[in-house]
């Protein structure tokens, strides 16, 4: 089989190049049912508008291990309640695989824990490259009111995505916006890895 050919990709340089992803998907406010703490607060903006929270742009290759999945992560700048806006975030389903993060611009964390309920939080600007290894279920978080998160990620082909842990456990932190500090609290509705949801 003749193997494929070597590529380039201006990753972010104007709309048109963001034409050349293979998919692009949009995540809005009711696609976040019960992810956000304040409930009154999420009913209330979904009553208004069914705001864009996040877009990807991937480039597709094939979900096989010799593979790299690749795209660009945007997160809109916006709050919840309190909450900054932020992805549903995931398990990888092969637990083994890890995943890469370039911050391109703007300001964010990246919420991550284990399936054991060890938790990090870590800082992203423009330059900074977060490793997130094998293990680490992973939520990127737009700290900024003003401007959009931007990241390039790239993870292994066969990784596959769980999501339905996170829905029904939460992350064990929130990212919050308090009297204009962000700060990390404790997520009164997580419950503890197997145990399901706590209400
Ligand atoms: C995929 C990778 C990213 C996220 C993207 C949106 O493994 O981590 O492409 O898909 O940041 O987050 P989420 O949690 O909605 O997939
Ligand atoms: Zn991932």
């Amino acid at each position: 089989m003749k193997p494929d050919e070597p590529f380039t990709l201006e990753v972010l340089q104007s709309e048109a190049t963001l034409s050349r992803y293979d998919n692009h998907i949009v995540r809005t406010l009711s696609s976040m049912k019960g992810q956000y703490a304040d409930q009154a607060a999420y009913d209330a903006m979904l009553a208004e508008q069914d705001t864009v929270l996040y877009e990807v742009y991937e480039v597709r290759r094939p979900e096989v291990p010799g593979e790299l999945l690749h795209g660009l992560s945007v997160v809109h700048p916006g709050k919840v309640g309190d909450e900054y806006f932020m992805t549903k975030g995931h398990f990888h389903t092969v637990l083994e695989t890890a995943e890469v993060y370039y911050c391109l611009r703007g300001r964010g964390v990246m919420v991550m824990e284990t399936p054991e309920g060890d938790w990090a939080i870590e800082e992203l600007h423009p330059g900074r490259v977060l490793y997130v290894p094998p293990r680490w279920a992973h939520r990127s978080v737009n700290t900024s009111l003003d401007e959009p998160l931007l990241t390039f990620f790239v993870y292994p082909g066969n990784s596959g995505h769980d999501y339905g842990t996170i829905e029904q456990q939460g992350f064990r932190k929130l990212v919050l916006c308090r009297e204009d500090q962000t700060v990390y609290i404790d997520n009164p509705n997580w419950s503890p890895p197997g145990k399901g949801h706590a209400d």
